[in-house]
């Protein structure tokens, strides 16, 4: 029988990539065939994405696919989470596509509280307080462009929206779902009751389905553009989730940590913790493949360093980063990483700066010094977190497995293992397209399980323990 190949389409925040997966031999093998850039756009005084753009970055992808003759039997798109369309009664989308570091949901907060208390708003979903999640979004439309939610007929999210536009399906995702914050982690569907009080309109939110459900087939006039037929199937949309899917341990004794934009440090349960206590220390209960629970933190990650890296005046390689931040490490100011000034700050300099001002510790004032602040700090961070995850859980966790672009930065691997006395393993580099890969595969039949799936890329990838 001919080789089954699937396309995964892995869209972040600062870059998306188009990566086909196969298995010979008992092993996974991948293969890049195109990678763009995204970023925020100022538009109409808001940040936004551009989706136009990231759409047509989806349709030369799957033209590459052709040209190199390399037709996939099934497509399956992830991006980040939280974001998402509104859609009119003629699949239009409403107004801009405003991204989730844009300050529309300052207060927003307040206004759901005044609604549904904080705690009690963490028993119905257990999803960790950001501003940025969906139900603060939904309140600032509510409350600054109502018009948009009147003329809703649709809520998508963002790969729901680009799986519309490839197939004429609208089908909304369990997984990305849950980083609404209005599902409800207990029945693990819409929350009824939560979109109600809102006063948001329940028929915009479709059934949910769950990851290796099929969206349908490329419409004919998208056929015509990028030469053949697939199929879309869902793999857990949101991209951490597909990101944990692939972390290559089997055991209940490694903590993950996802690096990428954001890192997200956490555990897998299979019941999720919406007490008060787990309330406190912010951790989040984000719905995962096959119903697991993914409870972790979202700290801010190597968003600040990537930020650090456009605003100096040379171009710096990432290992020419690491080499001065090492040269920095006599400087010992930390920054609060989760700072909410470190989220869309308009000079991540200034603010890293400003912030050791404002708590009186010396600001650093070179490349290196800025670099180790920025560096040490989320190490710390980190150890702080498996502090946090031993004690609320009560266990001792002795590995780390760091998966996704950010464990090649091998400073920040060795400050992880250092500060949190813990074995570190690096790898996965493309966690998050295995993740995606492997649900299509999963539902093609190539693995009997999610076990089985994880051991098979543990064989087939490099993961290194990181020495200190
Ligand atoms: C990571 C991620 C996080 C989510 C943040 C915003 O890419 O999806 O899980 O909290 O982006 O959506």
């Amino acid at each position: 029988k001919e080789k089954a190949h699937y396309l995964a389409i892995d869209i972040g925040a600062s870059s998306g990539r188009c990566i086909l997966g196969w298995i010979e031999n008992g092993k996974i093998r991948i293969e890049e065939l195109y990678r763009f850039e995204n970023c925020l756009e100022e538009t109409d005084g808001h940040l936004c994405w551009n989706l136009a753009r990231l759409f047509h970055e989806v349709i030369t992808g799957l033209q590459r696919c052709k040209q190199l003759n390399r037709i996939p039997l099934s497509i399956g798109i992830d991006t980040w989470g939280v974001d998402f369309v509104l859609l009119d009664q003629a699949d239009k989308v409403l107004g801009n596509t405003i991204a989730y570091r844009d300050g529309r949901t300052q207060g927003m907060d307040a206004e759901v509280y005044k609604i549904i208390k904080e705690e009690e708003l963490y028993q119905h979903n257990g999803i960790q307080k950001q501003l940025f999640n969906s139900i603060y979004q939904l309140m600032a439309v509510q409350k600054q462009e109502p018009d948009l939610l009147n003329n809703a007929r649709s809520f998508l999210m963002i790969p729901e929206y680009l799986n519309f536009l490839l197939t004429g399906e609208k089908k909304n995702e369990y997984t990305n779902a849950t980083t609404t914050q209005l599902v409800n982690a207990e029945t693990q569907d819409w929350d009824d009751d939560l979109i109600a009080r809102l006063g948001l309109p329940r028929e915009i939110f479709g059934k949910l389905h769950m990851p290796k459900s099929s969206v349908g087939y490329l419409l004919p006039e998208i056929q015509k553009i990028v030469g053949f037929d697939a199929e879309v199937l869902l793999p857990a949309t949101h991209d951490t989730g597909s990101a944990v899917l692939a972390v290559p341990a089997n055991d209940d004794h490694s903590i993950y940590l996802s690096s990428g934009t954001w890192s997200l440090m956490g555990i897998e349960r299979l019941i999720p913790d919406c007490t008060e206590k787990s309330r406190q220390h912010n951790f989040t209960n984000e719905g995962g493949y096959h119903y697991r629970y993914r409870y972790l933190k979202n700290i801010m990650g190597l968003w600040m360093m990537q930020s650090i890296r456009k605003e100096f005046k040379h171009a710096y390689s990432f290992t020419e980063l690491y080499t001065l931040a090492g040269i920095g490490s006599y400087f010992s100011s930390v920054v609060d990483v989760n700072d909410s000034s470190f989220l869309a700050p308009k000079n991540m300099i200034n603010a890293v700066q400003d912030y050791c001002e404002k708590t009186g510790q010396e600001k650093p004032e070179t490349e290196c010094e800025l670099l180790y602040c920025v560096y040490n700090s989320l190490a710390k961070c980190y150890a702080d977190t498996v502090a946090e995850i031993e004690e609320v859980t009560g266990k001792v966790y002795p590995r780390i497995h760091v998966v996704g672009g950010g464990c090649q930065d091998s400073f920040l691997n060795k400050l992880t293992a250092e500060y949190t006395g813990k074995e570190v393993y690096a790898g996965p580099v493309e966690a998050t397209t295995l993740g995606n890969l492997v649900a299509q595969m999963l539902k093609n039949n190539e693995f009997a399980d999610l076990v089985a799936a994880r051991e098979t890329i543990a064989r087939s990838f490099n993961v290194k323990k990181v020495q200190v």
